[in-house]
């Protein structure tokens, strides 16, 4: 009858295709020790609960595995099949690391602080197979984990991505998607460059142009956009339930375009420029001796003080075309001032390094090259005591294109392939600055070529995964041949999630 299969019929179902188990191998960033146990495995069942120390934590894992699997995953205190667990985790992983174990019992993951466990937690869905993190039940998946274990933690404390929302606007969700895909690699600072000379991002109470005009609208002549108070916070609070930390960026005192169409009181002439909807840089400045300019800082610097918990603002610096190098100086000594009052500390674009740091002002290079006078200065800093990210445009810019056939980005840095974005040293990279200085690497995004989640997906994605490795994992790690091979497992995950990532030909993608 038609319910009795034939045994032929029965062992080609079994050997139907199903998704491999995933593997240690595969585990991106890789970590820093994991060691399989042979034969041990698990897998989930619609009647495992799950327990948490840190609720948050809990939640999200449970609605991440409640889309996919269609189990009910009940969280509570009772050691669930899967824990998450403030305690037993080794002194070594530090307040960002783990420990994660999969017995043929269950999934423990252990750290010292939330921000590990929510690591761990990163560490065990990549352990699941890719339609984990799918949005959709797929009834016919066995979720099993592979056995063994995983011991863990960071390279560097500083491990970014920035989104530029000023060339062209992405709204809240779509940055809460960003958001979303970088926690997945242990990302934990999202850098949003909101302002530039072509638009103004973030409301500022008092100064309502800023926005009403200064963002209306874009590269190319868009609408453009800005996010009120509300929106901020919304996007604060998404990042912060990801262990991630926003790190806002009001560019000065070139790149301001916005701001003195917005405010001409801000400008030397008094002069009102037009809104600027092309791509050039270095034309707009502040007028840094101006009693006025220092007046809009403070309401401005206050306003997102009080609007960030994280510890930094970043306040550009970058390619002041029009000031003088004395004037540039004295701008930056005042503006750090400004800053400090506010409890913040400053990340300037490398550029800044021609005033006097203060010790704790941290420095992002991004310069194409590593030898050139302004290279060397930078190097210079660090070793007087100033902190650097490391954003070097020819590595880690995601705007650059990826071949001369890449759609959309720039090439003025070069053109960065997948081996080209991983296969450098955040810690040797700039000859003479000390590996104790970095603080950490950041991958930017820059618009201008950008106008949607997709072309986002494409420019971000593998590269952002590259950059996420050189921070994370030990530099005993590093090896292109293995890291390729963990980077084609991140395209099935990818295509589960709506990543439409770039298939370089230099990945295996399966
Ligand atoms: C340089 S990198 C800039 C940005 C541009 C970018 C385009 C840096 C600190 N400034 O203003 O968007 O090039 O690649």
């Amino acid at each position: 009858g038609l319910l009795t299969a034939s045994p032929v019929a029965s062992a080609s179902a079994t050997a139907a295709p199903r998704p491999p188990v995933a593997s240690f191998a595969d585990i991106l960033p890789a970590p820093v020790s994991a060691v399989p146990a042979a034969g041990v495995s698990y897998t989930l069942r619609r009647t495992d609960t799950l327990s948490s120390d840190v609720p948050g934590i809990g939640g999200y894992l449970a609605a991440v595995l409640r889309r996919s699997t269609g189990y009910p995953f009940r969280v509570g205190t009772a050691p669930g099949a899967i824990a998450l667990l403030l305690s037993g985790a080794p002194a070594s992983v530090g307040p960002q690391g783990y420990r994660l174990d999969v017995t043929a019992h269950g999934v423990t993951v252990r750290a010292r602080a939330a921000a590990g466990l929510f690591a761990g937690v990163q560490t065990l869905l990549q352990l699941l197979p890719p339609s984990v993190q799918g949005s959709r039940v797929v009834k016919t998946a066995r979720w099993t984990l592979p056995g063994g274990r995983v011991i863990d933690h960071p390279r560097y404390a500083y491990r970014g991505a920035m989104l530029d929302v000023a060339r062209h606007f992405f709204t809240v969700a779509q940055v809460e998607r960003y958001t979303d895909q970088l926690a997945h690699y242990k990302i934990d600072y999202l850098h949003l460059h909101l302002t530039d000379d072509q638009g103004w991002r973030i409301a500022i109470s008092g100064l309502p142009r800023l926005t009403s005009h200064g963002g209306s609208t874009e590269v190319g002549g868009g609408r453009g956009g800005y996010y009120t108070e509300a929106d901020y916070r919304a996007i604060v609070r998404y990042a912060q339930a990801r262990y991630i930390t926003v790190v806002p960026e009001i560019d000065m005192p070139g790149h301001t375009n916005a701001a003195l169409s917005s405010y001409p009181r801000l400008t030397c002439d008094g002069v009102v420029p037009r809104l600027y909807t092309g791509m050039n840089v270095g034309f707009s400045s502040l007028c840094v001796r101006s009693k006025a300019t220092y007046a809009f800082l403070e309401t401005v610097i206050a306003r997102l003080a009080a609007l960030t918990p994280g510890p930094y603002l970043h306040i550009g610096g970058d390619e002041a075309q029009s000031t003088s190098r004395a004037d540039y100086a004295a701008f930056v000594n005042r503006v750090q001032a400004i800053v400090a009052a506010r409890h913040k500390t400053v990340i300037g674009w490398h550029d800044i390094v021609a005033a006097t740091l203060r010790p704790s002002t941290v420095a992002q290079f991004w310069s194409s090259t590593t030898g050139r006078p302004g290279d060397r200065a930078v190097a210079a800093a660090a070793r007087r005591g100033t902190k650097v990210i490391m954003s070097p445009a020819s590595r880690a810019y995601l705007d650059m294109r990826y071949t001369s056939a890449t759609r959309i980005g720039a090439d003025w840095a070069g053109r960065i392939d997948v081996s080209k974005a991983y296969d450098w040293n955040p810690g040797a990279y700039l000859p003479g600055l000390p590996a104790s200085a970095v603080l950490g690497v950041e991958a930017p995004l820059w618009t201008e070529t950008v106008r949607s989640s997709a072309d986002l997906d494409y420019l971000a994605f593998p590269r952002v995964a590259a950059i996420a490795e050189l921070g994370w994992s030990p530099a005993s790690s590093h090896s292109w041949p293995r890291f390729r091979v963990r980077l084609a497992a991140q395209g099935p995950r990818w295509r589960a999630e709506g990543v439409r990532y770039y298939r370089s030909t230099q990945i295996d993608w399966p």
